[in-house]
């Protein structure tokens, strides 16, 4: 409607590509940048959330490996039930694979059976490690990629090391595959800010997803390290937020109070930081 362009126009900064400007108008008419990490045990216990939480969140974050399932039947049910549920309540697909390979390899990984992440994913998680040649079977697939730059966990070598963040960065800019690259998994900015600070106006931004978000926790037993919705969103420059646990431990009858929680906090900061 009206009032979306309105709010789309006043961005005065320009998206990398189609698939980020895509995600960016769902957060904008669902007023979310909460993407769900339905790090569930079960397929079925994905499922469920999603029809939940599914009118609450602009994206769904999934590791498809780390599903059970009994057959693959079950499989091919899950991966149209998603599908289903991402039309339906217009979110995003993310299979958060964290691919780390050569092109060639990705791209075996990407399409094989039985998980076809190909078929159903909208985006993907990917790591820069291995350069740019691999960015082409992304681009082949047109699946939207997000680069991790930086992670959440204690001691990190994308956050160590001098400059993996810029390099990031710097890998997209020089291949020229900014149209597929929809942003970074960052716990700070990569490149020009969609926000008030820091940035030219005409300068392409990427959108940042920061996980290791939660009003409930400062961490856990395994290395991952928690901040706020705010902190997030106003300190490390999010544009998406990316929460678990936050959500899903507070138990099934409290999914949806949980969700809108993390959403409306969530889509306030967001307002302030880019003074929509
Ligand atoms: O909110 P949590 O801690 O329950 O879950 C965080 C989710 C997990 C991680 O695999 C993922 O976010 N993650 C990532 C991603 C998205 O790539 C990067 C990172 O640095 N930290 C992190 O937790 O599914």
């Amino acid at each position: 409607g009206d009032g979306e362009e309105g709010i789309e126009s006043s961005l005065s900064k320009k998206l990398s590509s189609p698939k980020s400007q895509k995600l960016f108008d769902i957060i904008i008419s669902k007023q979310s940048n909460l993407c769900l990490s339905a790090d569930c045990e079960t397929w079925q216990e994905l499922i469920s959330i999603g029809e939940v939480v599914g009118s609450k969140i602009c994206a769904m974050k999934t590791h498809v490996d780390a599903l059970s399932f009994q057959d693959p039947n079950e499989i091919a049910l899950f991966k149209r039930k998603l599908a289903e549920l991402a039309s339906e309540h217009n979110f995003v697909i993310i299979e958060d694979r964290k691919f780390a390979d050569i092109g060639s390899t990705v791209m075996k990984q990407l399409t094989a059976a039985p998980f076809s992440i190909s078929e159903w994913a909208h985006f993907v998680t990917v790591h820069s490690i291995p350069g740019p040649g691999m960015l082409k079977a992304f681009k082949e697939k047109d699946k939207g990629v997000i680069l991790i730059a930086e992670m959440s966990s204690v001691g990190n070598l994308p956050s160590i090391l001098p400059d993996y963040k810029k390099k990031t960065l710097e890998m997209v800019e020089e291949s020229g595959n900014e149209d597929i690259v929809v942003g970074f998994v960052s716990q700070s900015r990569v490149g020009s800010s969609l926000g008030g600070k820091g940035g030219g106006g005409s300068a392409t931004c990427f959108l940042q997803f920061t996980p290791g978000v939660s009003l409930h926790s400062t961490g856990d037993a395994l290395g991952q390290q928690y901040v706020t919705v705010r902190n997030a969103i106003l300190e490390r420059d999010a544009d998406v937020i990316i929460v678990g646990r936050g959500i899903l431990q507070q138990g099934r009858e409290k999914w949806v109070e949980a969700a809108e929680q993390y959403r409306k906090e969530g889509w306030e900061a967001l307002k302030e930081k880019l003074q929509l």
